[in-house]
């Protein structure tokens, strides 16, 4: 089947050029994150929940294995092919608006996992989600307007607090094109300019993926759950390869520009 074009995509799936305001688009474009509070309805994050639990008892000691596992965290992946209920996720208008905005129209999901930093765990070095130059394709030699190749998404499935582990970031820091790990002394240590992702049950944070970034520690007795959507340019490998794992029941379901967002 021929892949629709990604720009008749976007169109079919809501996506306009005022998706998202001028004073959005700028926010992210400067600080390197822009939050999107009241995506989801408390019913919607409710069944998230539900369902991410039930594959996590599902999946047991294979939880998360297509892409990583991290210790002190349920981690779930190639939640595309496991349930209608993540449609809603990775087909959002506003948040494909947002990831349209920083990889200028060239973009398809990378990957869809969930975490949840458990009680007592959870705390990450503050990281990028992959280096900065990919040699021969980012930043664009072709497109000197094409800085950034990725843009990820986190998705609140419950409030996000100082104490339950929320994400830390460093605002602006994805145009120091710096791995921090390379960079810091100590990476899992405090940042001074780091912020913490606080916010309602149901809001999306979506992030450059060169902008620092990491989990803190859950000291709550409840585990953080949260969902992260990632897009990447067309000609980046994907976190999970969409087309080795497409299954029949999703193909079934899914339109023609739903298929282009994924590149199936
Ligand atoms: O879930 C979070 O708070 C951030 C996780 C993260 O950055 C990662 O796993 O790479």
């Amino acid at each position: 089947m021929k892949t629709m074009d990604i720009g008749s995509a976007l169109r079919a799936l809501g996506v306009r050029q005022d998706t998202l305001t001028v004073a959005e688009k700028e926010a992210l474009d400067e600080n390197g994150y822009l939050p999107l509070p009241g995506v989801l309805t408390p019913e919607q994050v409710q069944a998230l929940r539900a369902r991410l639990q039930a594959l996590e008892e599902a999946e047991g000691e294979e939880a998360g294995k297509e892409v990583h596992q991290e210790a002190g965290t349920a981690r779930l992946a190639n939640l595309v092919n496991k349930g209608p209920i993540f449609d809603l996720i990775w087909t959002h208008p506003k948040v494909l608006a947002a990831m349209s905005h920083v990889l200028r129209g060239d973009l398809r999901l990378s990957s869809l996992n969930s975490r949840a930093a458990l009680p007592g765990e959870g705390l990450q070095a503050l990281h990028t989600d992959g280096a900065y130059q990919i040699p021969g394709v980012a930043p664009s030699p072709a497109d000197s307007s094409k800085r950034y190749y990725a843009c990820n998404s986190i998705w609140l499935l419950n409030d996000f607090t100082h104490e339950n582990g929320a994400t830390r970031l460093v605002p602006g820091s994805h145009k120091l094109g710096l791995d921090p790990r390379k960079h810091l002394d100590d990476a899992q240590a405090p940042h001074p300019d780091e912020i913490m992702v606080l916010g309602e049950a149901g809001t999306v944070f979506v992030f450059n993926a060169q902008t620092w970034h990491g989990g803190t520690l859950n000291r709550s007795s409840e585990p953080r759950r949260a969902i992260h959507c990632y897009y990447c340019w067309r000609n980046v490998p994907q976190q999970t390869d969409q087309r080795a794992l497409f299954r029949p029941e999703t193909a079934a379901r899914l339109s023609a520009a739903q298929r282009a967002v994924l590149d199936v």
